[in-house]
């Protein structure tokens, strides 16, 4: 295939609705082939499908706050809250709801519209439930948008999480089933499917994604897009992660992504899923101010927001204000 049938591949129109069923399915080869357009042509394309879907301007902000860290029971090769690595990351108890709650209204205080809460959990117990429950219920209850991201799920769970008012889980396929068992061999990948149809079954938002720079080929990058937008319909939230090479876990020392291939992700993303917010998620800290503005032009419009993601840094509030005030970008003020 060629770079002039890519128009037939997916003609630029505007979607019936938003995160309307796909009936489309994305070939690995033909996400394959986005990846590989002359760069210019690429940003283009995406920056039309962001262009025909959203206010190009504006960008939804999260805060994360980790509700339970270290101490992982999975041995996921990127993690440093794994308990198969050492890191240096303590195992510490499940935060308090007060404590939680103080977060979330610091974060609301400096421009958080969503409020994500991580667990290092493989799934959540009964007794987990109990507290995030009331977790979801006070973040709700002050009017931000409720995200959680605990691991596996039940139906029992996924329901109790619906009805305490959470509005997105957060559940990440991570990379392409072919390169899945090089990074995690606790669960698998069918695993991460099951517990993304029951949260869409309860009827919550979908947000996942995946991390690049893990040491993936071209053709398992695509693997990984093509798997998400091929889930019917496509998440509502994509996060798109830099790997965050942390020392003590197995890809500590991976060579470094070159960042237009990032910027490439984010663009590949945006035409494939292109009524999804796209996140610039982890990774953000170690990226320069022009490929974070290549990003955006490539169509993220989602970014974590707060001095912290869960155990590694992100930038600082004021850059973040400032090079969102030098591009002319605002936050996002409605939901979703
Ligand atoms: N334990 C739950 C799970 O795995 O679903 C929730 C928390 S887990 C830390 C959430 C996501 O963070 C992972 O799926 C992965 O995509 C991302 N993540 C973890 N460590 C990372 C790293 N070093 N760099 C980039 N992303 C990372
Ligand atoms: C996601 O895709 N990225 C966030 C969020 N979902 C939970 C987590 C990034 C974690 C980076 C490593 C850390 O801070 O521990
Ligand atoms: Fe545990 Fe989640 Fe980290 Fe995997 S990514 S080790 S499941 S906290």
């Amino acid at each position: 295939m060629n770079i002039q049938t890519i128009e037939f591949i997916r003609p630029i129109k505007k979607p019936a609705e938003p995160n309307a069923a796909s009936s489309q399915r994305w070939k690995v080869e033909d996400v394959e082939v986005l990846f590989k357009l002359p760069f210019a042509d690429l940003m283009f394309r995406a920056q039309q499908v962001h262009r025909e879907n959203f206010d190009p301007n504006a960008v939804q902000l999260s805060t994360l706050l980790s509700i339970k860290t270290g101490g992982c029971s999975e041995d996921c090769g990127y993690c440093p809250q794994s308990a198969f690595h050492s890191t240096g990351v303590e195992n510490r108890k499940m935060l308090e709801v007060g404590e939680v709650v103080k977060a979330a209204k610091a974060a609301q205080q400096s421009g958080a519209g969503r409020f994500c809460m991580g667990a290092a959990w493989r799934e959540p117990s009964d007794a987990d439930m109990l507290s995030v429950v009331e977790m979801v219920k006070a973040v709700h209850g002050l009017g931000m948008e409720t995200c959680a991201t605990l691991g596996m799920l039940n139906d029992k769970q996924t329901s109790q999480l619906r009805d305490a008012g959470l509005d997105y889980y957060n559940h990440n396929l991570d990379t392409s089933p072919e390169f899945y068992g090089d990074i995690i061999s606790t669960r698998d990948y069918r695993d991460r499917l099951d517990t993304l149809e029951r949260v869409r079954k309860a009827g919550m938002h979908v947000c996942s994604g995946g991390i690049v720079g893990m040491g993936e080929n071209l053709a398992q990058r695509a693997g990984l897009i093509a798997q998400l937008a091929n889930l019917d319909p496509y998440p509502e939230s994509v996060p798109i992660n830099n790997l965050v090479k942390v020392e003590g876990t197995p890809l500590a020392k991976i060579e470094d992504l070159d960042p237009l291939d990032f910027v490439r992700t984010i663009a590949v993303a945006r035409i494939t899923m292109p009524t999804a917010r796209v996140r610039l998620s982890a990774g953000r800290q170690q990226m320069s101010d022009a490929i974070q503005a290549l990003c955006f032009l490539a169509g993220a419009n989602s970014i974590f927001y707060g001095e912290q993601l869960l155990t590694t840094g992100n930038p600082e509030v004021e850059r973040d204000r400032a090079l969102l005030d030098k591009l002319g970008m605002y936050p996002f003020a409605g939901k979703h």
